[in-house]
């Protein structure tokens, strides 16, 4: 039976789409920087489904792309041209709510929010939080082994998961569920999946372990004459200030964008070069006397300084830092280089990313921002042709020159595969190659992703 037939009696009409306009909002990225078309999206409604959908694309030597939410950002989420895009989002039910053990089972196709939802009536919270939470779902979010604002509270999704089922390209099903905290058996199976950006297998449920419900909060935002003191203030909260979730770091060129764009309000009259946000969260007590005593003790600058404890106040201030990424979209198709750096070289990477751009195209905007409490910078670049390489390889050049990542927790997806050997070594891709061959050895699942064609 020719293949389209067959997904077709797999998932249903409704659920094969071909046409042209139902298939463009899954053909094309987030940062509009990549995409093509699909032979088909198909939307399975279950693990057999998938099952029966990679059998038949393998037996017909179909390429698939999985995709979740479609908020990610390396171009490995959507169709290079001709592949079969496997939409996970029907795989969205959210059970097994544990809350004595503060455990829950996801599908893949839940979205963040839904599952902090969830957690959150069972008196619990998620580990892991982002500003896609809307559209972002769990089995996207293991794919990329997500970070996000609470890495240095909570680690990585990667350290989220108990268990997890997902289907290999020949169909198999592998599930290890519900999962136990503690279970040495063998190869970490599900840490492998974490950050497989699609290549391995395609997840379609996974096990949470949940954090505590930290739901007094305050926020601060601070500003600073230069990213040097804004990063020595970060490195002194995360000793000195135990509740301490959240450090994220800003630019005045990011606040003037989402300002403007986002109509949010700047949260003090002066303005500084660089801004740095700070939450702190505890249970049962209010943590502002705690966030506001470690801020005096870094001897801010009162003019330059917001604190916020109301919901309203604080949604008002994380606003500054989660809506960079839009307001950067809507200026322009971006270059988006998500690195890591040693945190005594962070400054020095914000000071010299517009240096090392420059060198290659006057013309092109910088705009930084990260989680500088893990490393984790956000160079933006806006100005140059998508297909244009030139400032990527420059910023990737100076991260690997500062001894750091060239992907810190978007991935490699199809935007840095000319930089996984020069980060990683030939080696070690070779080691990561001989996986991809024995889970995948017709190459079926996310060709081109992280290794190339
Ligand atoms: P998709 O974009 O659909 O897919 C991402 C990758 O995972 C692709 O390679 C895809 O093939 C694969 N994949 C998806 N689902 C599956 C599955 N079920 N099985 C196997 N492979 C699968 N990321 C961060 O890490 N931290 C942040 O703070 C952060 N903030 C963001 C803010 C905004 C506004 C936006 C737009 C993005 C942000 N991201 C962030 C990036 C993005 O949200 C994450 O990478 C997220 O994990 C992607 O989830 P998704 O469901 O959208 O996956
Ligand atoms: C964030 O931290 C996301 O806001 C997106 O990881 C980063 O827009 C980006 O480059
Ligand atoms: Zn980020």
């Amino acid at each position: 039976m020719p293949l389209l037939e067959s997904l077709r009696d797999i998932v249903g009409e409704r659920h094969c789409l071909t046409d042209a306009s139902l298939r463009a909002s899954y053909e094309t990225d987030w940062t509009r920087r990549y995409g093509g078309h699909a032979l088909a999206v198909v939307r399975p409604g279950s693990v057999d489904e998938v099952a029966s959908v990679l059998r038949a694309c393998t037996d017909a030597g179909a390429a698939v792309v999985p995709q979740g939410g479609n908020t990610g950002l390396v171009g490995g989420s959507v169709p290079r041209g001709g592949e079969v895009v496997l939409s996970t989002l029907r795989l969205s039910a959210i059970d097994d709510i544990d809350a004595d053990a503060g455990e829950l089972t996801a599908g893949a196709g839940a979205t963040l929010a839904a599952v902090q939802a969830a957690a959150h009536s069972a008196g619990w919270d998620v580990g892991v939080d982002l500003g896609a939470r809307d559209s972002a779902t769990i089995g996207g979010m293991v794919a990329t082994n997500a970070g996000g604002v609470n890495v240095l509270r909570h680690g990585p999704m990667r350290q989220q998961i108990l268990g997890f089922e997902a289907v290999r390209a020949d169909g198999t099903v592998l599930r290890r569920l519900p999962g136990m905290p503690k279970d040495n058996t063998g190869y970490d199976l599900a840490g492998l999946l974490a950050g497989s950006e699609g290549t391995l297998a395609v997840i379609t449920r996974v096990r949470l372990r949940l954090v505590p419900r930290l739901a007094q909060r305050a926020v601060a935002v601070v500003g600073f004459t230069d990213a040097a003191a804004a990063v020595r203030a970060a490195a002194r909260l995360r000793r000195t200030l135990a509740s301490v979730l959240a450090l994220e770091l800003f630019t005045d060129a990011g606040m003037e964008l989402v300002t403007r764009h986002a109509s949010v309000a700047a949260p003090f009259a002066e303005r500084r070069p660089v801004y740095l946000l700070a939450e702190a969260g505890l249970d049962g007590a209010d943590p502002t006397d705690e966030l506001v005593a470690a801020l005096e003790a870094l001897g801010v600058d009162d003019g330059a300084a917001a604190v916020a404890t109301d919901p309203a106040g604080r949604h008002r201030l994380w606003q500054l830092r989660e809506r960079h990424t839009e307001a950067v979209n809507a200026e322009g198709v971006p270059h988006k280089l998500d690195v890591s750096v040693p945190l005594a070289r962070y400054a020095e990477l914000i000071e010299r990313a517009p240096v090392a751009v420059a060198a290659v195209d006057a013309g092109a905007r910088v705009i930084s921002y990260g989680h500088v409490g893990d490393g984790n910078v956000h160079v933006n670049i806006l100005g140059p042709a998508p297909d244009d390489d030139a400032v990527d390889d420059a910023v990737l050049g100076l991260v690997l020159e500062l001894g750091g990542s060239v992907s810190a927790e978007h991935g490699i997806g199809i935007a840095k595969v000319s930089w996984l050997g020069r980060d990683r070594g030939v080696e070690t891709v070779a080691a990561m190659r001989a996986i991809k061959d024995a889970w995948d050895p017709r190459g079926i699942l996310n060709p081109g992703v992280i290794f190339g064609r």
